[in-house]
């Protein structure tokens, strides 16, 4: 009996493969994560660590003159896959908070996201350093892990350079993942299962 009479096999796995691998490579829609904020370098007086998260673009959280060594401690409820971040450079820069006056004062050029799940960031599960080109604007957004993401409950956003003393952002938001992890291991088993049927069928010839 040759193999031509046992099609379904191998073709149902290799369609269920196929269906596997294209479900897993498929975007989802991300979704903003709710944080909160347990630490940051003490800021500059009315440019208070809240405004770096109120959905208000001309308000500033500003630092109190730590320039690189600027932070931002951000926690999640319970650990969470973080796909990317959305920062905005500060916008009011140079006039009062609120101003919106857009000037390049305090730039950031570089920045880390570091993720832990602890929040002394004793151990680090990953982190990157990204650039942050121009200023007053809204940063293309930082992937994590390739956009995969990565599971963590507290998050450091760190500044690694600026042009001046008090940097800080407009805003900053965390996103989960728009991207699938990997292939399932069913789809990669039946992926094998259909090679090795082939290859079988193939032998019988
Ligand atoms: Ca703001």
């Amino acid at each position: 009996m040759s193999s031509e009479s046992f099609p379904p096999l191998s073709s149902v796995t290799l369609v269920l493969s196929l269906l596997g691998f294209l479900g897993a490579a498929q975007n989802s829609a991300a979704v903003e994560l709710s944080t909160s904020i347990f630490g940051n370098t003490p800021a500059y007086p009315t440019y208070e660590v809240n405004y770096f998260t109120d959905n208000d673009l001309s308000t500033d959280y500003a630092s109190g003159g730590a320039g690189a060594a600027t932070h931002v401690d951000f926690q999640f409820a319970s650990p969470v896959a973080v796909g990317y971040a959305v920062y905005t450079d500060r916008t009011s820069s140079g006039f009062y908070n609120g101003s919106y006056w857009a000037g390049p004062y305090d730039n950031v050029y570089s920045y880390k996201l570091i993720f832990s799940n602890e929040p002394t960031f004793t151990t680090v599960l990953w982190e990157q350093e990204y650039a942050s080109p121009g200023f007053a604007n809204t940063d293309p957004s930082a992937l994590v892990n390739g956009g995969y993401g990565v599971t963590a409950q507290y998050v450091r956003w760190q500044v690694t350079s600026t042009e001046g003393g008090n940097p800080g952002g407009a805003e900053i938001h965390f996103f989960t993942p728009e991207l699938v992890p990997e292939p399932t291991v069913g789809a990669l088993f039946g992926l094998g299962l259909c090679l090795l049927g082939g290859w079988r069928g193939r032998k019988r010839n």
